[in-house]
């Protein structure tokens, strides 16, 4: 029960790793407020998870985090019922398109990406911010996002949501140093290759792609992302895990993989 008493804010909650996150932090007692947004699936996993969750309540905000006053408002309402957020999760996050020269993608597959990937990290953490944790001076920020965001150069095929991710890697750089004179750390976790229907979107859903991408090595599994999310978490406040890379461990790096893992 090493989160009982704390109230954990998880954005893509319903499915992939925000799913598994989710049922880690149920079974050791957190209260969970769950955004995404799929009303059905959100309903659905609420219910399960406040059957295994002995100690912490468990709600959901059906909300696209991309429009500001719809995550405002969920934040304020979640606040009303729960109390102070003690921890803010940013899971939310997509690739569209994949592997496409910047010329050939859709203009809307950008927008969406840049939407959800830069937009939804940043208005949550503004309203949790403001809301919650600032006037607290306490909290943790624990923001998930990929080992693209990072290494460079990055494979080509996927510039916008590689930008999107070093964004993240900015943003949260630049957060943790604003954010001094105050108890609120500033984590950083970033996986690899994980076998979710992340990638299944990434791909369009075309199948040969998707297994082409896998082909020969195992990937991780959302479970494996959820359990380094829940050590970082459970660090005593004093202590910050910054940055966490999470690789399988045939992707020796971005580009390099074994296909004999
Ligand atoms: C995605 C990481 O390694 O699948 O964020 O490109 S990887």
């Amino acid at each position: 029960m090493a989160f009982k008493g704390l109230v954990v804010l998880l954005t893509g909650a319903s499915m992939g790793i925000g799913e598994s996150i989710a049922n880690k932090l149920a079974e050791e007692g957190a209260s969970l407020v769950l955004l995404s947004r799929s009303e059905d699936k959100l309903a659905q996993l609420t219910k399960r998870l406040q059957g295994i969750n002995s100690s912490g309540k468990v709600i959901y905000r059906a909300v696209d985090i991309g429009d500001y006053a719809s995550v405002d408002s969920a934040v304020a309402s979640a606040i009303e019922d729960m109390g102070a957020l003690d921890i803010l999760i940013n899971n939310a996050g997509l690739a569209l398109g994949a592997p496409a020269r910047f010329p050939d993608l859709k203009i809307s597959d950008v927008s969406t990406m840049n939407n959800t990937n830069i937009n939804g990290m940043m208005f949550v953490t503004h309203s949790v911010l403001n809301r919650s944790m600032m006037p607290h001076k306490a909290g943790t920020i624990l923001n998930i996002t990929s080992i693209t965001g990072l290494e460079v150069p990055p494979f080509p095929g996927e510039a916008v949501y590689h930008a999107n991710k070093a964004c993240q890697e900015a943003f949260s750089n630049s957060l943790r140093n604003e954010l001094s004179e105050t108890n609120i750390r500033v984590l950083v976790l970033r996986p690899g290759c994980v076998a979710t229907n992340f990638h299944s979107l990434r791909v369009g859903h075309v199948k040969e792609k998707y297994d082409k991408f896998f082909e020969g090595f195992k990937p991780l599994e959302a479970e494996n992302i959820a359990t380094s999310a829940v050590y970082m978490l459970q660090q005593p406040m004093n202590v910050s895990i910054k940055a966490m890379d999470v690789v399988p461990s045939a992707q020796r790096s971005i580009v390099v993989f074994d296909r004999t893992w």
